[in-house]
């Protein structure tokens, strides 16, 4: 485990609406979390669209929909961005889109979008782990200067798998073990054994930070940069435990070659050429 050798935010207080408590918090946690963010107008569109993907039978089968581990009930549907106009309008948001060129300190494009639905009963968890070290060994982003966006679409509460995060563990990188199979996604977006931190590792960071979750009402925004260490328990709820998204990598950050020498992960999961800017959304 070593030092952060990036900054954690590259704007200022003049570049965004973020002020300078929000900002410190960000540099000292790595994430902010603001609940009941979006109008229940708002949010009552991007559940409808939610459920609308969900249910299109022409996500079955593709490549960019992740099913659970155990039954065909879909775990993730990638580039939402693409697959949905009210998406692509939402990562465009004009109170979401400038935070995170605040954060960056640049023009941004998205990376990645995705919704995990973790269904009710089925969904699983995912290992704890920095997002960062998957970007950069497998898809080749460079820096750390990138934030994912979370959107709660249900109720996020401590019976049906939220986000845990542990503060502060995105100022420390701790490299993982052993060298990254090829074609790792098709493993790893299921249940993640490789790129995930020792538990020596793990223990100390808890130890220094401590353990959140992002629990909260669906309307929900979380911000956290792309190196936090996170991590997230089964659905043992009957009720769905639905995110979406969005992870912003400034225009300065586009991937490069894998690091961990593997080929390039699928578009789906790295983008490739829409380096944007995004504009924020009329
Ligand atoms: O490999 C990835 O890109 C995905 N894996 C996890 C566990 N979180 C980030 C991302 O969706
Ligand atoms: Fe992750």
């Amino acid at each position: 485990m070593f030092d952060r050798r990036d900054p954690v935010i590259y704007g200022t207080e003049q570049d965004g609406p973020l002020d300078h408590e929000q900002l410190e918090c960000y540099r000292q946690d790595g994430f902010l979390f603001f609940p009941a963010f979006f109008t229940s107008r708002e949010l009552k569109r991007y559940i409808r669209e939610l459920g609308r993907l969900c249910a299109d039978p022409a996500m079955v089968g593709r490549e960019d929909v992740i099913t659970e581990p155990d039954s065909k009930k879909i775990r993730s549907i990638f580039r939402v961005h693409h697959h949905s106009g009210v998406f692509a309008d939402l990562c465009r948001h004009p109170r979401v889109l400038p935070m995170a060129e605040q954060l960056l300190g640049s023009p941004v494009y998205v990376h990645q979008s995705r919704i995990n639905y973790k269904p009710g009963f089925k969904g699983k968890g995912f290992n704890w782990h920095s997002d960062f070290e998957t970007w950069h060994a497998e898809d080749g982003m460079p820096g750390m200067r990138a934030v994912s966006c979370s959107i709660i679409l249900t109720d996020n509460d401590e019976f049906n798998g939220p986000l845990m995060l542990i503060p502060g563990s995105h100022r420390y990188f701790v490299p993982c073990a052993g060298p990254t199979p090829e074609n790792h996604y098709k493993e790893s977006l299921k249940h993640q054994q490789f790129g995930v931190p020792d538990n020596g590792s793990l223990e100390r960071l808890i130890r220094a930070g401590g353990l959140r979750s992002a629990t909260g009402p669906a309307g929900s925004l979380l911000l956290f940069d792309c190196n936090l260490l996170h991590g997230s328990n089964a659905n043992m709820s009957p009720r769905p435990r639905s995110n979406v998204f969005f992870v912003y990598n400034s225009v300065f950050n586009t991937p490069h070659r894998p690091f961990s020498g593997t080929m390039r992960r699928p578009e789906f999961l790295s983008e490739r050429e829409d380096f944007g800017p995004l504009e924020v959304a009329a």
